[in-house]
């Protein structure tokens, strides 16, 4: 028969997501054994980077413990919330995106 078919390849349009920092903030009162166990266990990090983070941290106000997906990010903040919140420590730590 007579009839064509022509298939064309298209570009697909994907584009890295954007990515988020997850900013932990210091404050006078969470102790900062409380502040590296956070970090090692929410953020993946050994003891000695963790320590190093929360040092950052007390140091210079803020800190960045690591950059996720928006969803992850969010979750991660959540997770530091919780945890803050269920031990009475005022830490507090925020999402913001990288750039
Ligand atoms: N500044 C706190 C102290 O001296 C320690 C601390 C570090 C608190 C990092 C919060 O995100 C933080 N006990």
């Amino acid at each position: 028969g007579g009839d064509s078919v022509v298939l064309e390849r298209v570009p697909l349009k994907v584009k890295p997501p954007q990515m988020y920092q997850v900013v932990m903030l210091n404050d006078d009162y969470t102790p900062m054994e409380f502040v590296v166990v956070v970090i090692q266990e929410f953020f993946g990090k050994d003891r000695e980077t963790a320590t190093q983070i929360m040092l950052k941290i007390h140091l210079d106000g803020k800190g960045v413990c690591g950059v996720y997906s928006r969803d992850v990010a969010s979750t991660k903040v959540d997770q530091v919330m919780d945890a803050a919140r269920e031990a009475g420590h005022p830490l507090q730590c925020v999402s913001e995106p990288v750039e």
